[in-house]
């Protein structure tokens, strides 16, 4: 039996490695997994028509969507199990994600603790509802505070933009604190500090998020707030397999948690 797994780029880490982890469950577990992955110049439904024509019993899409967009692929899989990993949480579809909130609050509170008041943000995408989330998330335990974000950068989560963002906000103050939306772009980030000399932890402190394979080798290693991709692509496989098998789909919340490595003080 197969199943199909439509994802967003595999040039980022994020979905790699959930990527990776999904194939050695569905292994494990006697399944064949057949994998589309997005392309910007297709809709979402272009690459999970891939996956149909491929005869796929049963589906995971993790490609940021909304609920709408959701709906309209969980209609054109039929009677198929369908289960989302990146989807807006008011979708009416099934659904395996970690929460941001729990890790977010983490995050804030441990810069506070610091002594720390000037905490900017680097969002991700604005047309990912994953990182509207985390900003979301981020507000919110900074109001527990009474604080707002200092500044609000954004980037399209690659180490790149990470880099240009921080590059763009060089001339003007610097935040104490920086909060990431994810590993990818605080790896860029740190590269444009380090050009200007600007020292971390000691001039600013910095928190990614994902905690992807890569990120504990990190110079210097990276605090983060982390989703256990690992336990993602097991979960997501195991929850899927229980529809495909006529069992019900257990919900079962996913924590985010703050990963204490060096780039705080
Ligand atoms: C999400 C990652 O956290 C982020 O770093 C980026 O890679 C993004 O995916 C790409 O779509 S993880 C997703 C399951 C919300």
């Amino acid at each position: 039996r197969t199943l199909g797994l439509a994802t967003s780029d595999l040039a980022l880490m994020a979905p790699a490695q959930i990527a990776s982890a999904i194939q050695q469950r569905a292994a494990a577990q006697g399944y064949h997994l057949v994998i589309a992955m997005a392309n910007p110049d297709n809709a979402p439904q272009d690459t999970v028509n891939e996956l149909l024509a491929q005869r796929v019993d049963a589906l995971l899409i993790n490609l940021p969507l909304d609920a709408a967009q959701a709906a309209q692929i969980q209609q054109q899989c039929d009677n198929k199990p369908v289960l989302f990993l990146d989807v807006e949480r008011s979708a009416e579809v099934a659904q395996c994600q970690y929460q941001s909130e729990s890790g977010a609050q983490q995050a804030v509170d441990h810069l506070v603790a610091l002594g720390h008041r000037q905490i900017g943000v680097l969002n991700g995408p604005e047309s990912s509802a994953s990182a509207r989330a985390r900003f979301a998330a981020w507000q919110q335990a900074l109001a527990a505070h009474q604080l707002k974000p200092f500044c609000v950068l954004s980037g399209d989560w690659s180490a790149a933009s990470g880099y240009q963002a921080l590059l763009a906000r060089l001339p003007n103050t610097l935040p104490q604190a920086l909060l990431v939306a994810n590993d990818q772009m605080a790896l860029g980030a740190m590269r444009a500090l380090h050009q200007h000399g600007v020292k971390i932890p000691a001039e600013i402190s910095l928190i990614g998020y994902d905690d992807t394979a890569e990120s504990a080798w990190y110079q210097p290693p990276l605090t983060t707030v982390r989703q256990d991709l690992q336990q993602l692509g097991a979960v997501s496989v195991d929850r899927l397999l229980a529809q495909l098998e006529g069992g019900d789909m257990a919900e079962e919340t996913l924590e985010t948690e703050l990963v204490l490595r060096e780039t705080t003080a």
